[in-house]
C-alpha cells in the first residue's frame, strides 16, 4: 500500500467535517455540508476518507458540530473499522472541553481536541477538509513533508483568479518554489501566476504537520487576540511568518489506475452551481471524474436495495436511461431520463422525461412530469403532470431556489401540487 514508504511514521488524520456550508442552502439546511449526498450513492466525506484510507492511514479523527446527526449517522454505519489493529474511524463532536463554547474555527476545532492527539501520539498530523470531490495519496504529500524537514505543508493546485476570494492563495519564492513566502485567506484580487497571469496558486484545504509544531501552533493561536482561529486564515499564515511552510503541487501526485483526463482533478463543492456541475462531470461518456477506478476506490455504504429496474408497458412508453448514473432500488417506467444521476429507490413514471438532472434518494416523479437541470432533495413527490426546471419564474415563486446558471432546487420536504 501506498503509505509503506513512510510506514515507520506514526500518522493521525483529522478530518474537518464541522463545516456549515452556507453557499449550498437548501442542501445544508438540515445536514453538514459534509453529509450532503453526491454521486447518487455517496456523501461528500466519503472521498476525504477513502483518500485518507487509501493513502494507508487508518487512524482517523472526524471533527464535526454543525447539524451533525446524519453525518454521524453516515459514519458509524460505512465507516466501521475492525479495531483488531487499533485503527478507527471516530467521530468527534464539540465537546467543550476548553471552556464553554463550540469550536469558533477550524484551528480552535484542533486546539479543542488535542486530547486526541496526546493519545495518540502521532509523528505527523494529516488535515484534511471534507467537502472536496478528488482522489489524492497523501503518503506522497507526508514524504515530501518529512523529506523538506518543515511544521506545515500546504497542498496546492492552480485555480482561475477570479475565483481567489473562495481559496488561500499562495504565493512561492521563485528561489525556491516549494516554500510558501506569502498566503492571502480568500483575497479579493491578487496577482496571477508569473507564467499564467489569469491563475492562482490555491490552497485545497489540506495539510500535513509535524505533530509537535501544529499543536504549538494551534496553543498560540488560541490566545490570539483578533485570530478567527481558522486553519486557512490564521495556521498557515502563521507558520508562512516563521518561515516554515512548504507547498506540495497536486498535479505531482499520482493515483493508480487515474486516466489522462481525471488526473489532477479537484472539485471544491463550496456553491450549489459546483455541486451541479461535479455531478455532470461523472456522466459524460468518458468521465472528467472516473468513479469506476478500481486501484483507489471510493468506499460508501447505501443500503441493501435490489437492482435498477426499467420497464415499460407497451412499445410506445420505452422506459430508459441515457448518459445518466442510476442507482440500485430504482425504477424508471415507461420515462425517460437522460444526463442525470439517481440516488437509490428513485422512481419516475410513465410519460415523463426527466433531463440534466440530479434526484437524491426516494424521489418520485409522478405521469406526464418534466424536470430539466433540477437537483431534487431526498424524499420529495412530484405528482403527475408538473413541470420543474422549465419556468424559472413559475420554480421561485413555488419557493424553490434558482441559482445563477440556471439551476433549479427543490428541498427536502417540498409539497408540490400539481
Ligand atoms: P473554506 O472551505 O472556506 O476554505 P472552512 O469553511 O474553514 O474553509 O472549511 C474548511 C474545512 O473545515 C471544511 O471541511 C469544513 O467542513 C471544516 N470546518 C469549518 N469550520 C469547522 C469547525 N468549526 N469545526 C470543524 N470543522 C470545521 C478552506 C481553506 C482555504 C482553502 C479552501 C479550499 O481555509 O485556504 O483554499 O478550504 O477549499
Amino acid at each position: 500500500m501506498a503509505a509503506a514508504r513512510n510506514s515507520r511514521l506514526k500518522v493521525l488524520a483529522i478530518v474537518l467535517a464541522g463545516g456549515e456550508g452556507k453557499r449550498l442552502m437548501p442542501l445544508t439546511a438540515d445536514r453538514a455540508k459534509p453529509a450532503v449526498p453526491f454521486g447518487g450513492i455517496y456523501r461528500l466525506i466519503d472521498f476525504a476518507l477513502s483518500n485518507v484510507v487509501n493513502s494507508g492511514y487508518l487512524k482517523i479523527v472526524v471533527l464535526t458540530q454543525y447539524k451533525s446527526h446524519s453525518l454521524d449517522a453516515h459514519i458509524t454505519k460505512t465507516w466501521r473499522m475492525s479495531t483488531l489493529l487499533g485503527n478507527y474511524v471516530a467521530s468527534v463532536p464539540a465537546q467543550q472541553r476548553v471552556g464553554k463554547h463550540w469550536f469558533s474555527g477550524s484551528a480552535d476545532a484542533i486546539y479543542q481536541s488535542l486530547n486526541l492527539i496526546h493519545d495518540e501520539r502521532p509523528d505527523i498530523v494529516v488535515v484534511v477538509g471534507a467537502d472536496h470531490v478528488y482522489r489524492m495519496d497523501f503518503s506522497q504529500m507526508v514524504e515530501q513533508h518529512v523529506a523538506s524537514g518543515a511544521g506545515c505543508t500546504v497542498a496546492a493546485i492552480r485555480q482561475p483568479r477570479s475565483m481567489a476570494d473562495q481559496f488561500g492563495v499562495i504565493d512561492v519564492d521563485p528561489e525556491d518554489p516549494r516554500r510558501i513566502r506569502d498566503f492571502l485567506e480568500k483575497p479579493t484580487d491578487p496577482r496571477g501566476l508569473p507564467d499564467s497571469p489569469e491563475e492562482v496558486l490555491a490552497s485545497m484545504g489540506n495539510y500535513v504537520f509535524s505533530a509537535d509544531a501544529l499543536e504549538e501552533a494551534v496553543k498560540a493561536d488560541a490566545d490570539l487576540e483578533g485570530s478567527k482561529h481558522d486553519m486557512g486564515g490564521d495556521i498557515v499564515p502563521a507558520f508562512v511568518q516563521r518561515e516554515d511552510a512548504w507547498v506540495y503541487d497536486f498535479k505531482d501526485n499520482e493515483i493508480p489506475g487515474s486516466t489522462d483526463r481525471d488526473h489532477g482533478y479537484w472539485r471544491d463543492v463550496g456553491t450549489l452551481d459546483s455541486y451541479y456541475d461535479s455531478h455532470m462531470d461523472l456522466i459524460s461518456v468518458h468521465p472528467v471524474f472516473n468513479l469506476y477506478n478500481e486501484a483507489w476506490p471510493i468506499y460508501t455504504d447505501y443500503g441493501p436495495h435490489p437492482p435498477a429496474k426499467f420497464v415499460h408497458g407497451s412499445r410506445d412508453r420505452i422506459g430508459h436511461a441515457v448518459n445518466s448514473a442510476v442507482s440500485p432500488g430504482s425504477v424508471i417506467s415507461g420515462a425517460t431520463v437522460s444526463d442525470s444521476i439517481l440516488s437509490p429507490r428513485v422512481t419516475v413514471h410513465s410519460f415523463s422525461h426527466v433531463t440534466g438532472s440530479v434526484l437524491m434518494e426516494k424521489v418520485e416523479v409522478g405521469r406526464s412530469c418534466q424536470i430539466h437541470r433540477t437537483i431534487i432533495d431526498k424524499g420529495v413527490f412530484v405528482p403527475a403532470g408538473v413541470h420543474i426546471g422549465v419556468d424559472h419564474e413559475h420554480d421561485r415563486a413555488r419557493g424553490f431556489t434558482v441559482t445563477d446558471s440556471g439551476i433549479t432546487v427543490v428541498p427536502k420536504g417540498a409539497v408540490l401540487s400539481s
